[in-house]
């Protein structure tokens, strides 16, 4: 598996579902044997030139407004053609009432992939009890520039005795998590929270644009990549 995704700018890290489950509340839980092993699949900003842009200069790109989705469905499907027995469940998922299929942050963290930086971790609280603080993962090599893409379940491997790594409290100071947090909360569009920690590398400027467009006004963009490979 990392064979195939580890150079198109994909990260992988393994969790037992048991991990996980013994976190989130049970309506999140995922219904596996507690020792099935699963994958988290990230993207670092390497995955712009090395799997999206030859995904959409390859002819399988459908058109729909949602490119990043359809190119990390076409390369987890290449990895479901080695793998068979595999669940793949994607960030974008929902079930019933709009309630997400996995909580990515929680899986990156308890597969040791980002630390999750919560309200629910700050003892000395500057919000208030009342107000809702969303929370952020930082990985310690590219800071806040990455997204969570997947979880492969491998669901005939049950690995008991998994070793549980850690993830790495790069934000450590509990002031500089109050900052981050404030800034996710207060100001995200900025972007500036994914600089919390010095990186290794960023988005292109190429890349943050094409981010930074509404999904419905990508086409010009998308039509440039396009055009780009047709000359090269
Ligand atoms: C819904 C959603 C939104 C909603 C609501 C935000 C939210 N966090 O709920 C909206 C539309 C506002 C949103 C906006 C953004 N989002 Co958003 N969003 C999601 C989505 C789809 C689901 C989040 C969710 O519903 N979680 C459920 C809640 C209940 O989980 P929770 O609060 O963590 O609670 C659990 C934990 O506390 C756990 N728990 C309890 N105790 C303990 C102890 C430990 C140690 C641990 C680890 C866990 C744990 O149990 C709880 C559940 O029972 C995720 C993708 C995904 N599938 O996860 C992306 C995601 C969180 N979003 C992301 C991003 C980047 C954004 C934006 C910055 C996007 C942008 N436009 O630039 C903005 C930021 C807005 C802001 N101010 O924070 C990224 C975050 C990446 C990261 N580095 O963390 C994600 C992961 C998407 C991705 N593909 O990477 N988002």
């Amino acid at each position: 598996m990392n064979g195939i995704l580890k150079d198109l700018g994909f990260e992988i890290y393994p969790m037992k579902v048991e991990w996980y489950n013994n976190v989130v509340e049970e309506k999140y839980h995922l219904p596996y044997d507690p020792d099935t092993v699963a994958i988290v699949v990230l993207s670092t900003p390497d995955m712009f030139d090395l799997a999206f842009k030859p995904f959409l200069q390859s002819g399988s790109y459908t058109g729909s407004n949602d490119g990043i989705d359809e190119c990390i469905k076409y390369y987890m499907q290449k990895v479901n053609q080695v793998i068979p027995d595999i669940d793949i469940i994607y960030d974008y998922e929902t079930i019933g009432d709009r309630q997400c299929r996995i909580i990515m942050q929680v899986a990156a963290h308890i597969s040791g992939a980002a630390y999750y930086y919560q309200k629910k971790h700050i003892t000395n609280d500057p919000w208030g009890e009342e107000k809702n603080i969303f929370g952020i993962c930082i990985h310690p090599r590219y800071g806040g520039w990455f997204a969570l893409r997947s979880v492969i379940i491998l669901k005939n491997l049950q690995v008991p005795d998994l070793p549980y790594i850690e993830p790495v409290n790069c934000v450590p100071n509990e002031d500089r998590q109050i900052d981050l947090l404030t800034q996710l909360n207060e100001n995200y569009k900025d972007w500036k929270f994914r600089d919390i920690i010095s990186v290794k590398k960023k988005y292109s400027e190429e890349q943050k644009t094409y981010f930074a467009t509404k999904p419905s006004d990508r086409k010009p963009l998308i039509n440039k990549i396009i055009n780009a490979g047709n000359k090269a």
